[in-house]
């Protein structure tokens, strides 16, 4: 087992039992002229995880934890979209429509690719998913269980929306999961701080924090 200098107390995990979850780590939310500006945003707080974000995958890959990325996505059809996400905002360019990075959070426009710095390699897995918490819609839940994997290493963007409906619908299926803080970013830093105390309240009430250094040393501490 490796243990985790975590809040609120260490976090124990096999590596064999366990993934990185790397949330939306992709153009549409951290380029400019993706969803994520197109909603308003500034969308540069979220380009500085994206060294810790890699060196996470690089630490998983090493130490033999699965990875799998989720990218939010629609089909072109718009089919798996609620009309009721596609309306929110009044958007004059939204959802489908035709951006500067193709048509908006559209599965296979570049926007819904990943950042070139965090591509998925050989041996990641992928899970498209319509909704904000990657386990409604998808085969997440599955793929995680016929896996045998319990605990989740958890990055990627943006903190209080897509990370945090994961990381409460992987809570509630059992899983346990380990917030890597300085993995995650949000368009609104103090919404950030305030999920990584949300996570953590009341005994870990949904999971643990730890930041990417309390993960690195206790996989070469197992190694050493
Ligand atoms: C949002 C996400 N913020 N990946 N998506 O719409 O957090």
């Amino acid at each position: 087992m490796i243990t985790v200098n975590a809040r609120p107390y260490p976090f124990s995990f096999d590596p064999a039992h366990t993934a990185v979850l790397m949330i939306d780590m992709q153009r549409d939310f951290l380029e400019p002229g993706g969803f994520g500006a197109l909603l308003g945003n500034d969308v540069r707080p979220l380009a500085r995880i994206v060294p810790a974000c890699h060196t996470l995958l690089a630490l998983a890959r090493h130490h033999g934890l699965a990875v799998i990325h989720t990218q939010e996505a629609h089909d072109p059809l718009l089919a798996d979209c609620p009309p009721a996400k596609k309306a929110r905002g009044r958007l004059a360019c939204g959802i489908g429509d035709p951006g500067p990075l193709g048509r908006v959070l559209v599965a296979g426009e570049p926007g819904a690719d990943f950042i070139s710095a965090l591509q998925p390699e050989p041996g990641d897995i992928v899970v498209r998913k319509p909704g904000k918490g990657a386990f409604h819609a998808t085969a997440l839940d599955n793929i995680l269980r016929h896996r045998g994997i319990r605990h989740l290493l958890v990055g990627g963007v943006t903190t209080e929306v897509c990370v945090q409906s994961t990381l409460r619908e992987a809570n509630d299926r059992g899983y346990d999961c380990l917030l890597v803080h300085d993995c995650a970013a949000s368009y609104f830093p103090h919404f950030h701080d305030t999920v990584v105390e949300m996570v953590v309240a009341q005994g870990g009430i949904v999971g643990w924090a730890a930041p990417l250094s309390a993960v690195q040393a206790a996989l070469e501490e197992s190694h050493a």
